[in-house]
């Protein structure tokens, strides 16, 4: 067991569909905790922060105005695993691409607006999770 922690957003695409609740099944089913969750409206700038390592990408503007444009759910998801096992709930990031049952295969509208984020190794997970929360907003 690699009990773990990864950094989780619902995206202004899901929020503004009402989805929060049924990705959060989602992610309970898949066996990970959800040990803190709030929703927050991004300032341009802390989108900007948060996605500093794709600043020279084509879509960058783009993937800004969109996280910054309506509320997101930010949380910590705990569990086994947990990187890896919630990118594998989350599914590809394309989601013409994503396998049956994966939260972007049934939720997604393209590739931009995806409806979920997940960090993508331990280092980040920190670096994301500290970005939102601090520690004592975190109750496993
Ligand atoms: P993932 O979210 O699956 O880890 P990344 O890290 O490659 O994918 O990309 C981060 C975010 O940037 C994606 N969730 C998506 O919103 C956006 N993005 C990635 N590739 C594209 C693209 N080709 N066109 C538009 N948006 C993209």
């Amino acid at each position: 067991m690699t009990m773990q922690r990864t950094f989780s957003i619902i995206k202004p695409d899901a929020t503004r569909r009402n989805l929060t609740g049924a990705i959060n099944a989602k992610i309970e089913a898949a066996g990970l905790r959800i040990v803190a969750q709030k929703r927050v409206h991004m300032t341009r700038q802390q989108a900007e922060t948060f996605y500093a390592v794709h600043k020279e990408r084509p879509f960058f503007g783009e993937l800004v105005e969109q996280m910054s444009a309506a509320p997101v759910v930010v949380q910590v998801l705990q569990g086994d695993n947990a990187i890896a096992r919630y990118r594998d709930v989350m599914g590809a990031t394309n989601p013409a691409n994503a396998a049956a049952g994966t939260i972007r295969k049934e939720f997604a509208l393209n590739m931009g607006e995806n409806s979920v984020h997940g960090s993508d190794a331990p280092e980040t997970a920190a670096i994301e999770i500290a970005q939102w929360f601090a520690g004592n907003e975190i109750v496993g």
